[in-house]
């Protein structure tokens, strides 16, 4: 039976990256002084590097090699410490919007007292500030577990968040379902023994997403069904909890 829903956070409950996250790493590099710029195209191709730290010390290594190899760790620290201050002031901002059929969707199991969860490479500071202006007030209560940067140091593909929050949960994988939005998040679900159904976006349509038990565009809404890319022959859907349960028990 299905328990609890696992939801990502970056690209999967809101569209992030490109003008949220992207934009204030520019903003911090700015700050420093650095005439770093992370295009779309580049950010694409730099996420496959999860973690806002990390994707700046592989920028560094590729990009910015005179810098001596001992203060790249510090350096990377410190513009992320940067970059957080002006994605929260972002989302304040209401640059960053939930995708669609999101608050529809949670607002619906929380008021089913359906168990909802997060699983998510992102630090805790930037799930708060989304939660708290993209959902009624309240909403981050709604959430029995968060797991975030802060309690799994090890970023997806690596299963570490998802196994934390299971653990929190106290439920095991057949029981609960993840909803992602990359190949890196699928991979870290499966690998937790989780079955996922992903909503693609811009950066993540073309990525693999074999394994997946289904592959969607959104969650949609009533008038605006979420188109099927895979894992069913339907082709358009309207994804509420009770179609979340079907397509469960189905595998
Ligand atoms: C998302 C990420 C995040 C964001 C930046 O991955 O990799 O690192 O790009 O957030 P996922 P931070 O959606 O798979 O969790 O800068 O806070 O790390
Ligand atoms: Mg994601």
């Amino acid at each position: 039976m299905l328990r609890a829903l696992i939801f990502d956070v970056d690209g999967t409950i809101a569209d992030t990256e490109r003008d949220g996250h992207r934009v204030a790493f520019n903003r911090a590099f700015a700050d420093a002084g650095l005439d770093w710029h992370w295009d779309v195209a580049r950010y694409g191709a730099l996420l496959r590097v999860t973690g806002g730290r990390e994707r700046i010390l592989h920028f560094i290594d590729t990009d910015a090699a005179h810098i001596a190899t001992n203060e790249r760790e510090a350096l990377a620290r410190r513009l992320h410490a940067r970059k957080t201050e002006h994605y929260l002031c972002m989302v304040d901002e209401g640059a960053v919007q939930l995708r669609p059929g999101v608050a529809r969707l949670l607002s619906e199991a929380h008021a089913a007292g359906f168990t909802l969860a997060i699983a998510t490479t992102t630090s805790r500071a930037n799930i708060d500030a989304l939660l708290a202006h993209a959902l009624p007030p309240g909403a981050l209560g709604w959430f029995s577990v968060i797991g975030a940067a802060e309690d799994a140091p090890c970023k997806k593909p690596d299963p570490q968040v998802y196994e934390f929050v299971l653990e929190k949960l106290q439920l095991a994988p057949r029981e609960c379902l993840a909803i992602e939005d990359s190949a890196a998040g699928l991979q870290a679900a499966t690998a937790a023994g989780l079955r996922t159904v992903v909503t693609v976006n811009d950066y993540t349509r073309d990525q693999d997403f074999s394994g997946a038990l289904m592959v969607l565009s959104d969650f949609g809404e009533r008038d605006a069904p979420a188109r099927v890319l895979g894992g069913s022959n339907a082709a358009n859907v309207f994804v509420d909890l009770a179609q979340m349960k079907l397509w469960h028990a189905r595998h």
